[in-house]
Formats: structure tokens, sequence, C-alpha cells
């Protein structure tokens, strides 16, 4: 935030709407928003416990990665915060190329993440027919850590997360308007994180 006129309006939006996601949007920059990527190359078989350090690390705007060409042994990670800006029900979507796995925290911890979807054979890009969630109950204006993570061995490779919100439209991919950049636990005594995002 930078003028005062600035800060007094995104307050009354705040007073009037009662809703910290709008809020977020008018009181954050807008970097705040976000997703994580983690990637490890050469992997070969390893599994996401045994890898090493991150071999590169980056943000994103949305949970898409349309992929490359010619990139094969590799693994990505997305971490991100779900931010829920209403309460009720959501259902995730996910396709990828190998395979890949979507989880969601039931808070902003990482100990709570429980898997939502799990695929093994590759779909095609954005088919969104088959790969999707049980609806789970989120509450608005919460943040929920969450992660998705893809193997891709050889030939193509994406991985693309949506969302069905609670009024019945979609996000797919979800883009940055409910994604808050992830912060390692050690990060969240940045004043962002412990005023407004980890409630
Ligand atoms: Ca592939």
């Amino acid at each position: 935030m930078e003028c005062p006129a600035c800060l007094y309006a995104c307050l009354v939006l705040f007073a009037y709407l009662g809703s910290f996601a709008v809020a977020a949007k008018c009181i954050y920059p807008k970097e705040i928003f976000g997703v994580q990527v983690e990637s490890w190359k050469n992997t070969g078989g390893s599994e996401l416990s045994n890898l090493d350090p991150p071999s590169s690390k980056t943000f994103i705007n949305s949970l898409d990665l349309p992929g490359y060409p010619k990139l094969e042994h590799i693994r990505l990670r997305l971490r991100t915060y779900f931010l829920a800006q209403e309460t009720g029900t959501y259902i995730f979507y996910l396709t990828c190329d190998d395979s890949c796995e979507l989880k969601l925290s039931t808070d902003e911890k990482h100990e709570n993440l429980v898997s939502l979807v799990n695929i093994t054979r590759y779909t095609d890009y954005m088919r969104w027919r088959r790969k999707y969630s049980k609806e789970v109950r989120l509450s608005k204006d919460l943040s929920y850590f969450l992660e998705a993570f893809l193997t891709q061995n050889a030939g193509a490779h994406h991985m693309t997360v949506g969302v069905k919100l609670p009024n019945g439209s979609y996000s797919r991919p979800v883009n940055n308007e409910y994604l808050v950049k992830y912060a390692p636990p050690g990060a969240r005594n940045e004043p962002y994180y412990n005023a407004y995002v980890m409630k």
C-alpha cells in the first residue's frame, strides 16, 4: 500500500464487504498471489521423500504447467495456499502427464495434508472428465495449504489443477485470485502472513 487514500479505500472496502478475500486483493501487493514451482532433474525413479533440494525454484500465476518439449526425467512440485472466498463445498480437478497427485491440507499446515486426487496414467492436457476429488468443505476467508506433485519420465508432460466453486462455477486452471504464495514455516513471521494469511 503506497498512499493514505488507498489504505483508507481498502479499509472501507473491508468494512462494508466483511470479506478478507476481497480486502486482500486491495491491501496486498499483487505479488503475494501465486504458486511456487520446484523442480528436480534426472531423478530416475526417485520418490519425493528421497529427493535432494530442488534444482530450481520459481513462481507462476496459476495452477497450470502446460509443459515443455523434451523435458524428461523431471519432478515438479507446486505449493500454494488456496484461499476460500466462500464457505461451501469445493471439488478439485487434476490432469497430468505422466503421473501426479494433488493434496490439500485441512488448514494452513503441512502436517494436515490429505490426498485428494491421484493419477497414475497420463491424461490429455486439461481433459477434466474423470479425475476429481470428493466434495471438500472449506470456510470463507481461510487459506488451505495445497501441494501438487508431478512425475515426468518421457514424452510430453503437463499438470493442471482446477476447482469447482460453491456457486457452481469453475476456475480451471485455478487462477491466482484464489492462490496465496507459499511461504515455508520459518517465513510465517513476516507481517503479511501473520496478520492476514495465517488466520
Ligand atoms: Ca510423459
